[in-house]
């Protein structure tokens, strides 16, 4: 098992676009694995190959009250997007202690490979439209807190440099003792 470290906005990595991936192999399924292990210990419910600082279009997503419906998304594509919408109080890895409200739409018809390199089509509505439309932002170097005003971004933006300077002093004092 192995845990990545998650990149936190307003790291400009996070707007780093991803490029498909064409090699199906040992390397990819290793990513993947290490992906899955950082999202279920974070816990999150799903996690883009973006925020490890992993510029591929990867997705690992897991919205199951039992924590064992992997789904892997390896370069995915929106085919189909339903006409309504639906706000959803939203969170992020890379946002830590942050949530607020984003309008997508509700349902989405999705196009993606597998660990394989095979192609599946399937329809994603509720969370799991949320979470693969959040996911897929990820890719295009999108966080979600762009969707903000830019008022919020910033008060955002700016609690979140606080607390990373914070995390650095903590662990600079605990390295010098
Ligand atoms: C994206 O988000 C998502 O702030 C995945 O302190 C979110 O897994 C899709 C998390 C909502 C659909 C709806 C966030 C964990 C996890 C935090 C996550 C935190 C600890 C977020
Ligand atoms: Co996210």
């Amino acid at each position: 098992m192995a845990l990545l470290p998650i990149l936190r906005y307003p790291d400009p990595r996070l707007h780093k676009i991803a490029r498909p991936v064409s090699a199906f192999d040992e390397r990819l399924k290793k990513l993947v694995e290490d992906m899955a292990d950082t999202m279920y210990d974070a816990p999150g419910i799903g996690l883009a190959a973006t925020q490890v600082d992993v510029h591929e279009q990867v997705i690992v997503i897991d919205v199951s009250e039992t924590r064992d419906q992997l789904q892997v998304l390896i370069n995915p594509e929106i085919v189909w997007a339903s006409d309504d919408l639906q706000v959803y109080e939203e969170g992020c890895l890379s946002v830590p202690g942050i949530y607020d409200g984003v309008e997508r739409p509700s349902r989405v018809r999705v196009r993606s490979a597998d660990l394989l390199g095979k192609t599946h089509e399937f329809d994603a509505e509720g969370l799991m439209a949320v979470c693969v439309q959040h996911e897929m932002d990820h890719l295009k170097g999108k966080v979600f807190v762009e969707y903000l005003s830019p008022l919020k971004r910033n008060r955002i933006k700016t609690k979140l440099q606080k607390e990373e300077r914070e995390l650095r002093r903590d662990k600079q004092a605990l390295d010098a003792r």
